[in-house]
């Protein structure tokens, strides 16, 4: 991968997004943010590089694996769900992003948690990102590598959702109060699918 540093100082800042204003909540979206060929090549680093496991976590007191393959790096140890993550460190492909991400957020984030969907199969359950550590507004930048999948928003106390197929170099951030009025999905899917790696940076207060 000896063009990698070329596409990192190149790294493009956004295709053009733009701020949603959603009801309790307030969406980022920018279907091309990562040109498709830096996408690839993103996507390709990523997997090669990551430390990459299936974790298992308590669920109503159960121990269950984890239906899709998770990676924690930056700064800031995370727990939820009884999992303790402990960060690898950056690497030039995952600050390159992250670096992009918060020109557009005004945000700076200290972590990100990468999720690899290995084929229709794998997804994300029904969530809020609201553990304490978070903060009352967290603000998530969601970037999308890969693989499209479906991810639903579905707003707690109103009979509302919000879809979006999340294509390859697509930026999602979630901000305002939406991790407290909305929960959100990655639905697995019978559709023959091929791997997505997703990166959601956070800021770990
Ligand atoms: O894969 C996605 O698009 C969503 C990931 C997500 O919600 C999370 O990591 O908390
Ligand atoms: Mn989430």
């Amino acid at each position: 991968m000896d063009n990698l540093e070329l596409f990192i100082s190149t790294a493009a800042v956004g295709g053009t997004g733009e701020w949603l204003e959603i009801p309790d909540g307030k969406l980022f979206w920018a279907p091309d943010f990562i040109s498709s060929r830096e996408s690839q090549c993103y996507f390709h680093q990523l997997l090669a590089e990551l430390d990459w496991r299936q974790e298992t976590i308590r669920m109503f007191g159960r121990d269950v694996l984890q239906p899709r393959l998770q990676a924690w790096c930056g700064e800031a140890v995370y727990t939820y769900s009884g999992l303790t993550m402990t960060p690898e460190p950056w690497t030039p492909t995952l600050l390159a992003i992250k670096s992009a991400c918060e020109q557009v957020s005004k945000t700076s984030f200290n972590s990100v948690l990468a999720n690899l969907y290995r084929d229709g199969r794998d997804y994300m359950g029904w969530h809020q990102d609201n553990e304490p550590e978070l903060g009352a507004h967290p603000v998530i930048a969601s970037v999308s590598l890969g693989e499209e999948r479906r991810f639903v928003l579905k707003h707690l106390l109103r009979k509302q959702k919000i879809e979006f197929n999340l294509k390859s170099g697509s930026l999602l951030i979630m901000a305002g109060m939406t991790q407290q009025f909305w929960s959100h999905s990655v639905p697995k899917t019978q559709r023959p699918k091929q791997a997505r790696i997703n990166l959601t940076f956070r800021t770990i207060l």
